[in-house]
């Protein structure tokens, strides 16, 4: 071909689509508002949620183990996932000011991947950004929006348990945390401690939320486990209560999460009624039964609420056995959530040792508060 017939070609092609731009403009609902900038977008990713057609789906997601984790299994958070990246899904939590806005994103591919396979494909990222909340009236009504981010939570994909000795590591996911005033360092230590018992009530959906990504399952989320494992009535381990009932309520207030009271002197024989007032809690005994080191008297019977979802619910325990009895929430341990029941007096028994090393800084340091307070009683 010489130069001159390129130079038409181009023309020719240049005019094209100069009446293709034209035509689309044509197109606009309001045309009459000025027109800034025509981009020609050669992206071919869907940036919708609720259609998510990708011409040529990724088949492998690995390349997030070079791009994302390093050789010990450290995570990075990626820094374009909010424009390049897939929005999943998300949760509103409208009473909380400080973090109402949950928004899940996850790279381009991965839904086309799990709508196949009915798994989160190997080297999957799921972010969650966690935002605060205001409100005000529009022309709509009384609206709420998201404000500043507050933190990143983010999970990858491993199918081939890549870092067996990183406790960052397990369940099939790498699980890590980031704050707004370093986004480049990941504050979680332990997934274990800091993240798994939290996730428990998703665990049969490989431990994600996937009730929140109607795009996943086109809204047949019958494969979801029921709401509650829980005591939907009240459950009695020990013989029928001849002695007094005791009532504490289990309290979620903003981001404070508390036994009411948690600390309580009863007797022998006597029944203590936990009631959810609010949130999502498990009332747990420190007991190898429940994965924690004994701190109940060992002749005792271990209990284990299971999660309590919904408000209203109870769970009941008599105890028989005198002595100091620790117990947990299981979603909140973390943050320190437990409580201390002294059963006629504070004999001398696990439930007054020194707290073991392996518990989270919050429980050792909430725990031994709870002794003083039981050497006392
Ligand atoms: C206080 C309980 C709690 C803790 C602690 C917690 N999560 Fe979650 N996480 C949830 C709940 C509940 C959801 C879904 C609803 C929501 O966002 O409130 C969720 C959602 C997520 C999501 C979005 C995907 C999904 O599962 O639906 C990611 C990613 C995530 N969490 C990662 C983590 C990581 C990593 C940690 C630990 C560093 C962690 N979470 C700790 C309760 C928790
Ligand atoms: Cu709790």
């Amino acid at each position: 071909m010489d130069t001159k017939v390129l130079i038409l070609l181009g023309i020719a092609a240049a005019a094209t689509l100069g009446v293709v731009v034209w035509f689309f403009v044509g197109l606009e609902p309001d045309s009459s508002k000025p027109i800034t900038t025509i981009s020609l977008n050669t992206d071919t990713r869907a940036t919708s949620s609720t259609t998510p057609t990708i011409l040529n789906p990724p088949s492998s997601f690995t390349d997030s183990f070079t791009k994302y984790v390093d050789g010990m299994g450290q995570m990075t958070l990626p820094d374009d996932f909010r424009s390049s990246w897939i929005h999943l899904g998300g949760f509103v939590d409208p009473g909380n000011l400080s973090d109402g806005y949950h928004d899940v994103y996850t790279q381009p591919g991965v839904i086309e991947a799990y709508r196949r396979t009915g798994t989160f494909p190997d080297g999957a990222v799921l972010i969650k950004e966690v935002r605060g909340l205001t409100s005000g009236n529009m022309t709509t009504g009384h609206i709420s929006w998201a404000t500043d981010v507050a933190i990143w939570f983010m999970m990858v994909k491993d199918e081939q348990n890549r870092y067996p000795n990183n406790p960052l590591w397990g369940e099939g996911w790498g699980w890590s945390l980031y704050e707004e005033k370093d986004p480049n360092k990941n504050i979680a230590s332990n997934y274990q401690s800091d993240c798994l018992s939290c996730h428990i009530p998703a665990q049969d959906n490989d431990w994600i939320y996937i009730q929140g990504y109607p795009v996943l399952h086109d809204g047949q989320v019958s494969s979801l486990p029921p709401p509650a494992q829980s005591p939907t009535e009240s459950t009695q381990v020990e013989p029928p209560a001849t002695g007094e009932v005791h009532t504490i309520t289990i309290n979620s207030a903003g981001s404070e999460n508390f036994f009411e009271p948690d600390r309580l002197l009863i007797q022998p024989g006597d029944t203590v009624k936990w009631v959810n007032e609010s949130g999502a809690h498990t009332v747990t005994s420190f007991h190898p039964d429940n994965a924690r080191p004994l701190r109940i008297p060992e002749s005792a019977t271990s209990f284990d609420s299971g999660v309590m979802l919904e408000t209203g619910l109870t769970f009941e325990f008599t105890f028989t056995e005198p002595g100091v009895y620790d117990y947990f929430c299981l979603p909140h341990e973390f943050f320190g959530m437990v409580g201390t029941i002294v059963v006629g007096e504070a004999l001398d028994g696990p439930g007054l040792a020194s707290a073991q090393e392996d518990l989270p800084d919050p429980v050792k340091d909430a725990l031994s508060d709870l002794n003083e307070w039981a050497k006392q009683q």
